[in-house]
């Protein structure tokens, strides 16, 4: 029997909530299917930064290469640590060191769910890249503290880096509806946007059977609530992907529907998945997150580990419990109802 190894990361706030959620449907659906999943849990969080002075221990990058996976829940607890200190302490390094360039977050509306738009025909998957761009953290501050001070953060845009991303974006668009929509602001940004739309250019010759348009992130943000049934697949880079993203979500009914996988494409190190909100420190403890953003984003790491028929019990458990009305509004059923509901779907 295939044995699986995967780091269980639940992190801050409602993260144990739904990474506990989704490592019950993981096991279920394990069993039925006839594999094994082994899970070990790092505290790696806000809280074991507290105690230590480190989001993860000096060999965190170290000790997770021996697993399969990793599933990480939700990371941040701005009242006691900034964003930008848990941020680039746990799930930057992972997504860098890793080589998880391809960041797929899909956008689709579950049965039974209703959205904010007039529009309910829309699946879009969007690809974000994850390892550079405005997120490479290249940049200073000097004069701190005086009316002198200065600021800057720069964006690395690699051909490497780009070249890879999109060819992922093509591929993936080759594979579903054959239409790829690529966001730059090549109009304001005139050196590392242009260089992003020549590169979706050249790579556009490659890959004529797939219809290529480029759009300012701008338009896109007003297409994704006007049109978005006019998308199929859309690749942006690191900060563009993660605003539209969160549009994304909300256009799927709340962002405790949108899941996402940080994938290593070479499989040259473990991917990992999560869902795309983050600790929600409001309702932390409350019992009320939504889990299926993370049980969603545990069968894409099924479907990346090869278990296909696995994930896909797990999407059509999701669907026959929000056709049934159950996790479709936000707050109304509770974190363990809905899991449980999903369970008896399995
Ligand atoms: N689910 C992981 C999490 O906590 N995400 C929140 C977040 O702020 N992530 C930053 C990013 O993806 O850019």
């Amino acid at each position: 029997m295939t044995t699986y190894r995967i780091a269980l990361i639940p992190g801050d706030g409602i993260g144990p909530d739904v990474t506990a959620a989704a490592w019950s449907v993981l096991e279920k659906v394990a069993d039925k299917t006839g594999f094994t999943l082994e899970g070990e849990e790092f505290p790696w969080s806000c809280a074991f930064y507290k105690e230590t002075g480190t989001m993860m221990p000096a060999d965190g990058i170290e000790t997770l290469c021996g697993f399969d996976a990793i599933l990480l829940g939700a990371v941040g607890w701005p009242a006691e640590v900034p964003d930008s200190v848990s941020l680039h302490g746990l799930l930057l390094p992972i997504r860098k060191s890793f080589v998880q360039y391809a960041n797929i977050r899909p956008h689709r509306l579950l049965p039974g769910v209703k959205g904010p738009l007039r529009s309910d025909g829309f699946d879009i998957l969007c690809i974000r890249e994850n390892t550079e761009g405005e997120y490479s953290g290249a940049g200073g501050r000097v004069h701190q503290g005086t009316a002198d001070e200065v600021a800057v953060e720069t964006s690395i845009f690699t051909r490497t880096g780009v070249e890879r991303i999109l060819r992922f974006a093509f591929e993936q668009a080759r594979a579903r509806r054959g239409k790829l929509a690529s966001v730059t602001k090549s109009n304001a940004q005139k050196y590392s946007m242009v260089f992003w739309d020549e590169i979706t250019r050249k790579l556009a010759g490659e890959y004529a059977d797939v219809e290529v348009t480029s759009y300012h992130i701008d338009a896109m943000a007003a297409r994704m609530v006007m049109a978005p049934e006019s998308l199929d697949v859309v690749v942006a880079s690191n900060l563009f992907g993660d605003i539209l993203t969160d549009l994304g979500a909300a256009i799927q009914g709340g962002l405790g529907f949108a899941a996402s996988a940080n994938i290593n494409p070479d499989r040259s190190a473990p991917s990992m998945f999560e869902p795309v909100h983050g600790s929600a420190p409001d309702i932390a403890h409350l019992g009320i997150a939504n889990p299926i953003a993370a049980i969603w984003s545990g069968a894409m790491m099924l479907e990346h580990l090869g278990e296909k028929a696995a994930a896909g019990a797990i999407i059509a458990a999701i669907e026959r419990t929000t056709a049934d009305g159950i996790g479709t509004v936000p707050g109304k059923d509770r974190t363990e109802a809905i899991t449980a509901a999903i369970l008896a779907q399995l």
